[in-house]
């Protein structure tokens, strides 16, 4: 028998990539760089501390809004005719968001199959010990798999209803064009009668300031900057090559056209940066003139109205919505249609 090792085709076809989507977007006439590649390890680490950060609201005020009211949200997702659920989470990561709802599930139905879907390994193994040690009756089912790329891989059960979670503001990310072709991908996973549960940041409102907003994406400890300038320190690594990232100033801003948080890496001086050849094409020297910024992150924000307006873009009917009293972040069940 070989050692177990992890297959190199599958680290090849990660480098590569990164390195078509640096050379495509820092060849382009605005900058740009997808968010997906903040995630290495250190990154991960980074997007962990975020989470715990005084200014990031969001995971604290969404996790406030399913222990206030995860058994409403796993009867309303039963139905009325008390189906037995199952639960499959995209992008689920470590599941650490996820327990309270899979403890209200257990309460509820004795057990529940639970199937998180994430493209790190390494992730889900975490996410499938921790809720074996703590949620005895939770039977995990892990799925490796980018729901961006592929077709949602669902363990149909027979007989049971499906609860699919899209939560944290992972939706987010994504333009309105692609967040209707990830929920339409999710939605042909699904039977009518099948649940969504949708996590939403909320845009400024009357107890919800710009400043809120803009703190999240730019803390006081600097966690987030670190974790904006880690991609530059990524392509570094991974490509072979030679950002200063200390020459990158981290930039947050409201757009306000988009109802999105943008983030960005604004160069502090003219810098030429040189991008190695590879199988994914040749070497490459790109310039930036001082003030000329690196678009990394689109962070979009939604009014209730505009969450409706996606789901029902996407085949889901809303059944019920949950929001903290300042409304910060929205809870929204919908319906498969
Ligand atoms: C993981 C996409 C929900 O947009 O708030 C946090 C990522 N970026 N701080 C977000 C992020 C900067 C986060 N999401």
């Amino acid at each position: 028998m070989p050692p177990i090792a992890a297959a190199p085709e599958a680290i090849d076809s990660t480098i590569h990539a990164v390195a078509t989507e640096a050379r495509t977007g820092l060849t382009s006439p605005r900058k740009t760089l997808a968010p997906w590649l903040f995630y290495d390890e250190a990154g991960s680490i980074l997007f962990e501390q975020i989470t715990e950060l005084p200014e990031y609201y969001l995971t604290r005020t969404e996790r406030s809004i399913f222990a206030a009211h995860a058994d409403e949200i796993l009867r309303e997702a039963a139905g009325g005719d008390r189906q037995t659920l199952t639960l499959i989470e995209l992008g689920a990561g470590t599941a650490a968001k996820t327990g309270v709802l899979l403890a209200a599930a257990v309460r509820r139905q004795g057990s529940v199959v639970y199937q998180p879907v994430d493209v790190s390994e390494t992730a889900l193994a975490v996410a499938s010990e921790t809720i074996q040690a703590n949620l005895p009756g939770v039977t995990v089912r892990c799925q490796v798999a980018d729901y961006t790329r592929e077709p949602l891989p669902l363990d149909r059960l027979p007989g049971l209803r499906t609860l699919a979670l899209y939560i944290g503001s992972s939706i987010g990310n994504f333009s309105p064009g692609d967040a209707e072709a990830l929920l339409r991908n999710v939605r042909a996973q699904l039977l009518p009668g099948d649940k969504l549960l949708l996590g939403t940041d909320l845009g400024p409102g009357p107890k919800k300031s710009i400043a809120t907003l803009l703190a999240a994406y730019n803390d006081a400890a600097g966690t987030t900057a670190a974790f904006n300038r880690n991609v530059l320190t990524r392509l570094n690594r991974d490509l072979g090559c030679d950002f200063d990232p200390r020459r990158f100033l981290h930039r947050a801003l409201w757009n306000p056209t988009h109802s999105r948080i943008e983030m960005h890496l604004e160069s502090l001086a003219h810098q030429r940066v040189r991008v190695p050849g590879n199988s994914a094409g040749p070497a490459l020297t790109l310039t930036f003139t001082p003030g000329e910024t690196v678009h990394t992150e689109n962070s979009y924000k939604f009014t209730p109205a505009a969450i409706e307006a996606l789901l029902r873009s996407a085949d889901f009917a809303i059944t019920g919505s949950w929001h903290d009293e300042n409304h910060l972040f929205a809870v929204t069940l919908a319906n498969a249609v």
